[in-house]
């Protein structure tokens, strides 16, 4: 198999109260799961490609095949999401920003509170399944959402962090408060992994 599902880096009951141990199990062990199960089944079509870094298969989602092309666009864009998505978070996170991500935010959105209003905002207005993002964009951190498992990757943009407001990622604790979910993620946010991605991004 060319792509694998990567293992939970921490237990599934560890973001609780935030998110539910049932939500990780089924999010990570079944939804996860498809979207590398399918990306795999589509590059058997074409094994050549399964040597790429999935994110290389999104930024060049053009150039992929096109009897692939939208099921990788979906389900390396689940994989990649997700994969993002796992490490971005972790037990005790949240709380202030801290490093060059915290001087970057006061930089675009004034402070803190302001940055966190209009992720927030935005993602709560996301029509359907999606995404919202933080996004490297021309030298400066931008808010954006996408539909479905679009990746910003796509569109030659770098996301720093990104929250699944698909229903599967929040309905068994927040049914259909969707603005409830948003508020409580941000008590598990890894600053250390987005400061990460951050410098990454600058690469
Ligand atoms: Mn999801």
């Amino acid at each position: 198999m060319a792509y694998e599902l990567p293992p939970l880096p921490y237990d599934y009951a560890a973001l609780d109260p935030h998110i539910d141990e049932q939500t990780m199990h089924l999010h990570h062990d079944k939804h996860h799961q498809t979207y590398v199960t399918n990306l795999n089944g589509a590059v058997e079509k074409h094994p050549e490609l399964g040597k790429h870094a999935p994110e290389d298969l999104l930024r060049n989602i053009n150039s992929i095949p096109e009897d692939i092309r939208t099921v990788v666009r979906n389900n390396g864009g689940g994989h990649v999401n997700h994969t993002m998505f796992w490490n971005i978070m972790k037990p005790k996170g949240g709380g202030e920003p801290t490093g060059k991500i915290a001087d970057q935010i006061r930089r675009d959105f004034g402070d803190f509170e302001a940055f966190k209003k209009q992720f927030n905002e935005t993602t709560a207005k996301q029509f359907g399944s999606g995404w919202g993002w933080v996004l490297w964009d021309n030298g400066k951190l931008t808010i954006a959402t996408t539909a479905n498992q679009d990746s910003p990757l796509m569109q030659g943009k770098f996301p720093i962090l990104g929250n699944d407001v698909w229903e599967h990622a929040y309905y068994l604790k927040y049914q259909n408060r969707r603005p409830e979910y948003l508020a409580a993620w941000w008590n598990v946010v890894n600053w250390d992994e987005i400061n990460k991605r951050f410098d990454q991004a600058q690469k």
